[in-house]
């Protein structure tokens, strides 16, 4: 990944602002990415200038080896490390048009595992509905098994050793203009804008990932 070391910079949304219209608005993208985003990105960077011993790491190795880190630094690197991987995460994982369904084998294997496609979109729905206060729902490999997982605040399953595919915001911030308090609403939009490409790109990564071991 790019502009993956300090110091970090905010690179541009792959896509316009408008984008995803009409499932995510411009204005919740604009400050989703250059509010919310940037605020992640200018405190690590704080964090990393504060701690130069750290800057040699990658965003992966700073989320990685977090739990290592001084007391005093494993929480503010993990929300704010994570907050970064998260939200980039979640942008490239969005586009519009979609293709709608999965192809290639990300989709052999969400078949295999969960029988179809729409059985796997009702359990990752229900699992981002039950993501108590702000947090993500992911589909990750666990060494090539699929699973649907959530994590709290900034948390990721980069720190529980799995390999993430696509994820899901659910932090209020991501919707509330648009969809106000319905979540579910939210939820139904994104499946018209997920990017399937990029999730088959990311699964054949994690099993590439699994063969080098
Ligand atoms: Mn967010």
């Amino acid at each position: 990944m790019q502009n993956n070391y300090y110091p970090f910079v905010n690179t541009p949304l792959p896509y316009g602002y408008d984008a995803l219209e009409p499932y995510i608005d411009a204005k919740t993208m604009y400050l989703h990415h250059d509010r919310h985003l940037q605020t992640y990105i200018d405190n690590l960077n704080e964090i990393l200038k504060e701690n130069p011993q750290l800057q040699n790491l990658s965003l992966e190795q700073l989320i990685v080896n977090a739990s290592r880190l001084p007391k005093s630094l494993q929480t503010s690197i993990r929300n704010n490390a994570g907050g970064v991987y998260n939200h980039r995460f979640f942008f490239e994982g969005l586009i519009n048009p979609s293709d709608k369904i999965p192809h290639g084998k990300i989709s052999e294997e969400i078949e295999k595992q969960f029988h179809s496609i729409e059985t796997f979109m009702g359990e990752f729905t229900k699992a981002a509905l039950s993501v108590f206060g702000s947090g993500y729902a992911w589909l990750v490999s666990d060494k090539g098994i699929l699973k649907i997982i959530t994590t709290r605040n900034q948390n990721t399953p980069l720190e529980q050793r799995l390999c993430p595919i696509l994820n899901l915001d659910v932090w209020e911030h991501a919707y509330y203009l648009k969809h106000y308090n319905m979540r579910a609403d939210y939820i139904k939009d994104w499946h018209h804008i997920i990017n399937w490409d990029n999730a088959e790109k990311n699964y054949r990564n994690c099993l590439k990932e699994i063969s080098m071991r």
